[in-house]
């Protein structure tokens, strides 16, 4: 039995680049279902607070944000790699590009065509997410043209880039490039008739998008939420690993808040037990599960004394 579970919901675009990336290296996972919109009262215990989809919790250990997830899929199971050209270094600019750019000319063209469909508590979710007031859906349905000719701009790059008749992104073989890149066009076929529309000029795409599809997303097996936590409550944290601490911190021993740097209110607060150039590891304690360790990324996170 694998110890991988994913908490996520169906219609998240970030979930699915990992589900994507499961079922390229082959992986069972469990599949832990969390609302789409708050409360997620579950989810809090393992997270500390972090609200995001996805989450990837191992025993007592949970990563959070998929540059981290796909890092640890990779570390755990490095065959078939999702480096094969460019390394590590040319997936991740790609990545940081397709999660900002790319899936903001992707969400806002789709929902400004289906705003009216989609139901009020998601934009008030996601507007208090961000501490803003939610839009009416006539707004973001007026800015349709203008969000569409944006999407047809950027979503042209990847067509001309796949115009060689190159099978994935950087070559022969996919990568974590592909898997990026992916995710927001994924989102955008299965939103309605005229979002998949969006895609009918670009054969190259729609191609690649049927030859990633086709690797599927692994073995799932359902868990219920109420597992996973036991599962966190009955385990260690693994030994979070060599620490590369640098001058400006965060220090190990120090108690600390990690905090989205997009905006997202919620600060996790935890102790640091290791820190590296990309990773620092946090633990706390909750009452539901016991010590756990929270695993976030330094790209994107403001992590300060707390
Ligand atoms: N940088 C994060 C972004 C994740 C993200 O924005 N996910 C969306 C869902 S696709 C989300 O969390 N929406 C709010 C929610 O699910 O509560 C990552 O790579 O994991």
């Amino acid at each position: 039995m694998t110890d991988l579970i994913l908490h996520h919901y169906d219609g998240s675009p970030f979930a699915h680049k990992i589900r994507a990336i499961l079922g390229f290296k082959g992986l069972a996972w469990r599949s832990v279902k969390i609302p789409m919109i708050m409360p997620k009262p579950d989810l809090m215990p393992l997270s500390g607070g972090y609200r995001r989809t996805p989450v990837m919790q191992a025993g007592a250990d949970i990563w959070h944000d998929t540059q981290l997830i796909a890092a640890e899929l990779e570390r755990r199971h490095p065959a078939p790699t999702l480096y094969p050209q460019g390394g590590e270094g040319l997936a991740h600019a790609l990545t940081f590009w397709a999660d900002g750019e790319l899936f903001g000319a992707t969400t806002g063209a789709a929902f400004a065509h289906i705003a009216d469909r989609m139901p009020p508590e998601f934009f008030a979710d996601r507007a208090a997410m961000r501490g803003q007031e939610p839009a009416p859906p006539e707004k973001i349905m007026a800015a349709a043209p203008r969000l569409v000719a944006e999407l047809d701009r950027t979503m042209h790059l990847v067509e001309g880039w796949l115009a060689d008749g190159r099978p994935f992104l950087l070559g022969d073989a996919a990568g974590l490039a592909d898997f990026s890149i992916f995710h927001p066009f994924w989102m955008l076929n299965r939103a309605g008739r005229k979002n998949a529309a969006l895609l009918e000029p670009c054969p190259n795409i729609r191609g690649w998008l049927e030859r990633i599809e086709a690797m599927g997303t692994g073995s799932p097996a359902g868990m219920d939420s109420k597992e996973a936590l036991d599962a966190a409550k009955a385990a260690d944290p693994v030994d979070p690993g060599e620490s590369e601490p640098d001058a400006a911190g965060p220090a190990l021993g120090q108690t600390v808040s990690v905090l989205a740097a997009d905006k997202v209110p919620e600060a996790v607060i935890g102790e640091v037990v290791a820190v590296r150039r990309n990773e620092v590891v946090i633990r706390r304690e909750d009452a539901r599960v016991g010590t756990v360790h929270n695993h976030f990324p330094r790209f994107g996170y403001i992590v300060r004394p707390a």
